[in-house]
């Protein structure tokens, strides 16, 4: 049996686990990024670990999230990052330099290698054939340390394009397609790869919108295979040597296929508040807008700005449009302004952003209340863009510009002949602002820098011999890390200080939680289906964790968040019976017996609530077991290390 592009990778870098779809697999990785979001707290847990220099080919960590810094706390937080990576190896990319995905497309990612980065968005390296993955920040610094990446050997789906898209259709109306069809949970527990004629006319920035959002679809990671395009994006880049071609073998098999044809698609759009909310431009046009960002790791190539300047040059954007723009990388925003295209854009009235991620995380640009924005990025959950009330469609940058100049919802076929982008054959060199990290007889001595917002990271207990908690809250289904732990400007400067933190934990769906769960000293958290959706932050296991919370239990998980509740020692329950959803309201009491036999070797396990007993299923591997048992992965590397 042939091998799928996903399997050669997995294949070259397996170190313990078996190509078995459902079982746990090793992987070793090549390379790891972090963001400053969630970088603070993996390079603790790398220091709690007494990991002294990585192992890595290559680490990087980047500044991209957290750069309004409106007190004390990102400039503090950035500071430990720059020394603590001068000190263990890794390479410190400064603010300014761009967002991490972008920024790592552009000058890292290489096809057949394996990286992971703690952010969900990481797979945007797939659309160079790179296997990339989303993980919680331990783990990424697990494998800084040089230890394998776990994860259930996914299924394997593929998604023939054929065709050719049209004019002002592009990457994002393709993904928004595979979103419709397959939905926010339609990628759990799989690798989506991409093939057929149609991949030859997208190039690689255009391939990576579409792996991006495959975080949306819940999926493990997606891949592109490497071909011409990709020899010549890394030969536009200066990186020909990091070119190997990469397809998948002809009797490679596949779990699932689907077809899209680019020629029939539309400008799409994915209305409030889920990616996979997805409606045809035309069903949409007319709609009044109030705002529209362009920019973010999905959709701020030097292609798609290009594009928009092309747009918008000699326009002026509609007076009741506020239009913002962020250049992914200072790659893109220097050969902007060096070809003129950002003269056009200003002209235009955008206002010009730096390069990071921006509004996409609610740092800054909040539309008014009730507010209706346009944004070419990859996530519109409910209160992401830090206004609750606010309406936020997710479209490609094409509908976006034409939408800023109409001042109303605007399908960018009606505007006539598309602009003719060329990219250049080579694109602009210059790493300055990537720190190489100090030698090993430099960094002995050298110190890391803290500031007073970084606070212990909470370390879970063991186990009690009892489970036994109050329902402390009940959701429904496809609740995000946003819920759990929201982001935005008030509450992004504290992601090294979980006490501080935990003053907003769900507060988005019940304004009380916070305050109840210290009052009644934790509990247990009742969820639907695809329980942690969103991003990779680890924050929404441990400020749970810190709250008291030890187990959640969900009709199903997203794949990186039941991740993280097990590296900080929560259990991540499902329920046997979804019914019994019905049955448990917040406020029971829920006992499992016998715990620490049943987390030994036990799938079932059989809970009390009330007079009614319920069964909850724990499928976890030995490792996980272990992990569980000893209070969290922290404490379980601990140990390790000293045996
Ligand atoms: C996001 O898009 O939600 C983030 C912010 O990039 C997160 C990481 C974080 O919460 O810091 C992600 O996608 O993992
Ligand atoms: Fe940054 Fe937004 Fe991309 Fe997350 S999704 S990495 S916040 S640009």
């Amino acid at each position: 049996m042939g091998y799928t592009i996903a399997e050669k990778i997995i294949s070259s870098h397996l170190v313990s686990g078996k190509m078995v779809r459902g079982e746990e697999i090793g992987i070793r990785i090549d390379q790891t990024l972090t963001q400053d979001a969630t970088g603070t707290m993996a390079y603790l847990e790398l220091e709690a670990m007494g990991i002294d220099r990585v192992k890595t080919e290559l680490s990087v960590a980047y500044i991209d999230h957290n750069t309004l810094q409106a007190g004390f706390e990102n400039a503090d937080d950035h500071r430990y990052i720059q020394t603590v990576a001068a000190k263990h190896g890794i390479r410190f990319s400064r603010p300014g330099n761009g967002i991490c995905h972008q920024v790592h497309l552009e000058r890292f990612s290489a096809p057949g290698k394996t990286l992971i980065g703690s952010d969900s968005h990481t797979p945007t390296a797939g659309g160079i054939g790179m296997l990339a993955m989303g993980a919680g920040g331990l783990d990424v610094a697990v494998a800084m340390g040089g230890g394998a990446y776990y994860i259930t050997m996914p299924k394997m789906i593929r998604v023939n394009l054929i065709g050719k898209l049209s004019e002002y259709v592009s990457a994002k109306d393709v993904i928004l397609e595979v979103l419709r069809l397959l939905s926010v949970k339609g990628g759990v527990g799989s690798i989506i790869e991409y093939g057929g004629e149609g991949v030859k006319s997208l190039s690689v920035p255009q391939r990576a919108t579409i792996t991006n959002m495959g975080a949306e679809l819940g999926a493990t990671t997606s891949v592109f295979p490497s071909d011409e395009t990709t020899r010549a994006f890394l030969c536009a880049e200066g990186r020909e040597q990091d070119y190997i071609p990469l397809s998948p073998d002809e009797d490679a098999v596949y779990d699932a296929e689907y077809t899209v044809d680019l020629s029939a698609l539309e400008p799409l759009a994915a209305c409030p508040h889920s990616p996979d909310n997805v409606k045809r431009a035309s069903e949409l046009v007319g709609m009044k807008i109030n705002q529209v960002c362009i920019g973010s790791c999905t959709n701020s190539s030097l292609r798609d700005l290009l594009t928009v300047a092309a747009m918008l040059k000699g326009k002026t954007v509609h007076p009741d449009v506020s239009l913002s723009i962020s250049p992914g990388s200072k790659q893109v925003y220097t050969m902007l302004a060096e070809c003129g295209a950002l003269a056009d854009l200003i002209a235009a009235g955008a206002r010009i952003l730096e390069c990071a991620c921006g509004p996409c995380i609610g740092m800054g640009f909040s539309p008014g209340t009730g507010g209706i924005s346009l944004r070419t990025f990859n996530r519109n959950f409910l209160g992401r863009s830090g206004t609750k009330d606010a309406s936020v469609y997710l479209v490609s940058p094409e509908t976006a510009a034409a939408s800023a100049i109409s001042g109303v919802f605007t399908d960018p076929r009606t505007l006539g002949v598309a602009p003719t982008i060329t990219l250049p054959d080579k694109f602009l060199i210059n790493d300055n602002l990537i720190e190489m990290p100090l030698s090993e007889e430099a960094a002995v001595d050298a110190a890391v820098e803290r500031g007073p917002n970084i606070k212990p990271i909470p370390i879970g207990p063991r186990p009690d011999e009892i489970l036994s908690g109050r329902i402390v809250l009940k959701v429904g289904d496809n609740i995000t890390t946003d819920h759990i732990m929201p982001a935005g400007t008030k509450i992004l400067p504290y992601r090294s200080n979980v006490p501080k933190l935990s003053e907003f934990c769900f507060t988005v769906c019940d304004p009380d939680f916070p305050e109840r769960a210290k009052r009644e000293g934790g509990g247990i958290i009742l969820g639907g289906h695809n329980y942690g959706q969103g991003s990779s932050r680890e924050h929404a296991a441990l400020v749970p964790l810190y709250l008291g919370i030890r187990a959640v239990i969900a009709k199903s998980f997203a794949r990186i968040h039941a991740a993280n509740l097990i590296n900080f020692g929560i259990l991540p329950l499902t329920l046997e019976n979804e019914d019994d959803y019905d049955v448990v309201a917040e406020g029971d009491e829920i006992v499992v017996p016998d715990l620490i036999s049943l987390l030994k070797g036990s799938d079932r396990l059989p809970a009390r609530v009330g007079d009614k007993e319920i069964f909850l299923n724990l499928s976890l591997t030995e490792r996980q077991r272990e992990i569980l048992l000893a209070g969290g992965l922290l404490n379980h590397t601990r140990a390790n290390l000293n045996t």
